[in-house]
């Protein structure tokens, strides 16, 4: 059998990214439909190799009929056309920030936490969390499972891809500039990000964080276990696809790296690749295109009881956004649809 799929924010990176992912891995579709704003209506956009889309309306659309929403559109449209398609009976997958807080509403990983999916039902919505919190729950499950996770301290390295297509053509622009001698234009970030590095992803919380950082504390929380408490330093750098993350934790109990090691190697959705000589690690450009949560530099850190640090690299479009909806995706189509 296969299902009638909406896939809303086609023209964004994740979009685009969203309808490649669903045929590369063959979902099963009767039907699927590629939605954006007005001013992209007639857009075309790529279905697998051969099938080319034409976007239509999201405000004009009407989900009946439609059994699955994929939504990547921005917070505040979904807000508004999330709950019509779902009230419509069409189950939406919503990669934005508006529900994932919401205690009614699934927030998935499914190598983390698949059983949580069942709570689709209260309001047909699951949400898909922030990339940055992806690819980090997928790593410490394994060891939260070992050792249990007391503290974790993150500092991210996130690629620009994650502010979309606009702000990929800003750091390709600023280099651009840079070598041709031309002005550095700012729009998308509030520094220049050719170069540099930015400590500012989102807007500021009262506290003096920013909402990346606090999205990291939530939804881990939300995730893997609310007794786990997180801080985080989310940093933009001029990277153009995936997502880095330095990665300190304080367990419980006692933790070997070989223990640690046993435990990554058999996680779903990790592959481990840590050689102690030099480029015996992942780095982001070697993450693209991949659907793994790729571990490096697992190390003892001496300054707690039982600490280790590691090194986790994703591609925050892929793992981080739309392979992880279409694995929930996935899911609901096998046990619950
Ligand atoms: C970034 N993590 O790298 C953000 C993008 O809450 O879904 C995703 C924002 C979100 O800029």
């Amino acid at each position: 059998m296969g299902y009638k799929v909406a896939v809303v924010g086609a023209t964004g990176n994740v979009g685009r990214e969203m309808l490649a992912t669903l045929a590369a891995r063959e979902f099963p579709v009767d039907e699927v439909v590629a939605l954006a704003s007005e001013r992209s209506v007639g857009k075309e956009v790529s279905f697998g190799e051969d099938e080319v889309l034409r976007c239509q309306d999201l405000a004009k659309f009407d989900f009946k009929g439609f059994d699955i929403g994929l939504f990547s559109p921005g917070a505040k449209v979904s807000a508004v056309h999330a709950p019509r398609a779902a009230k419509a009976g069409c189950v939406v997958i919503d990669n934005t920030s508006h529900f994932r807080m919401d205690p009614e509403i699934p927030l998935v990983v499914p190598e983390v936490n698949p059983d949580a999916i069942a709570g689709y039902t209260r309001r047909n919505i699951i949400a898909n969390p922030n990339c940055s919190t992806i690819q980090m729950v997928v790593a410490l499950k394994p060891l939260h499972d070992l050792a249990r996770i007391k503290r974790v301290v993150v500092a991210t390295y996130q690629s620009v891809s994650g502010g979309g297509k606009e702000a990929m053509d800003e750091l390709y622009n600023q280099t651009r500039a840079i070598y041709m001698a031309g002005p550095i234009v700012k729009n998308k970030f509030p520094k220049q990000i050719a170069f540099n590095a930015i400590p500012q992803i989102d807007v500021f919380m009262e506290d003096g964080s920013t909402k990346e950082e606090w999205k990291m504390k939530v939804e881990t929380k939300k995730i893997l276990d609310p007794n786990i408490d997180v801080v985080a330093t989310c940093v933009r750098v001029p990277v153009f696809v995936g997502h880095s993350e330095a990665i300190n934790l304080e367990f419980e109990n006692p933790i070997s790296v070989e223990e640690a090691f046993d435990a990554l190697q058999s996680a779903p959705g990790v592959i481990l690749e840590d050689r102690r000589e030099p480029g015996g690690y992942i780095t982001p450009v070697e993450c693209v295109g991949d659907d793994a949560t790729f571990v490096s530099r697992v190390r003892v850190d001496t300054t707690v009881p039982h600490g280790l640090s590691l090194w986790v690299v994703s591609d925050n479009l892929r793992k981080g956004a739309a392979l992880n909806a279409i694995q929930i995706a996935e899911h609901l189509a096998e046990n619950y649809l």
